[in-house]
């Protein structure tokens, strides 16, 4: 297969990091700092797909390098899906990880059916054309956090069948299972069926 090179559309270096580590060859991966891009990315839909493919398309029109975002969000079931769409700002602007995380435990606080799924949506701009890849993933919210590891609500989620959150897993067996890790498998599918 030859090199491909993709612009990561994504301001969270964590994600860069999982990225990396799920396409480590056949894949050149740049990040918006390798180009000196620094302008803002708008996230102004109402879904996750929605504004996976803003992010995307934004940062095509602007640099012209084919590019590849990820939107993620955490959804629970008691909760009608929340914070889906809102995750990164669920308790409100600027975005505070913490904060989010105990406003999902107080929302949880009493409710049995702990049944969430983490999704990302990847929208990959190709010489113009716009392709998504989606993965997901069941588990279940936890009652307090458990761990360091990873980053966002990794440590009030159990994937289902483990019986430790992601933060306690270590990298590469998130990086088994994950949503994201599913979502980068068939986009390397969709490039090896090109190839
Ligand atoms: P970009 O938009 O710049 O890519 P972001 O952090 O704002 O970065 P999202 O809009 O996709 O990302 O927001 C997703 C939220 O869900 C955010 O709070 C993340 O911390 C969290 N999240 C995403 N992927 C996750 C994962 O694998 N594990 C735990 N939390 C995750």
């Amino acid at each position: 297969m030859k090199v491909v090179k993709l612009l990561l559309a994504t301001n969270n270096a964590k994600k860069v990091e999982e990225i990396r580590k799920l396409l480590p060859s056949g894949f050149e991966l740049l990040t918006l700092k390798d180009v000196g891009f620094s302008d803002e990315i708008p996230e102004t839909t109402n879904t996750i797909v929605g504004n996976s493919r803003q992010k995307a398309r934004f940062v095509y029109d602007k640099t012209g390098i084919n590019c590849l975002s990820d939107d993620s969000g955490l959804e629970i079931i008691a909760l009608n899906g929340r914070p889906g769409v809102d995750s990164a700002h669920y308790a409100g602007l600027p975005p505070d990880n913490s904060k989010n995380i105990d406003r999902v435990l107080l929302e949880m606080n009493d409710i049995s059916d702990r049944t969430a799924r983490f999704v990302t949506i990847m929208t990959l701009i190709l010489n113009g054309n716009e392709y998504q890849f989606e993965g997901e993933i069941y588990g279940a919210i936890t009652v307090n956090l458990f761990g360091s590891n990873g980053f966002g609500y990794d440590p009030i989620f159990i994937p289902e069948g483990h019986a430790k959150t992601f933060a306690e897993m270590e990298a590469v067996d998130k990086n088994q299972i994950s949503h994201r890790a599913k979502a980068l498998q068939k986009l390397k599918e969709f490039f090896s069926d090109m190839s």
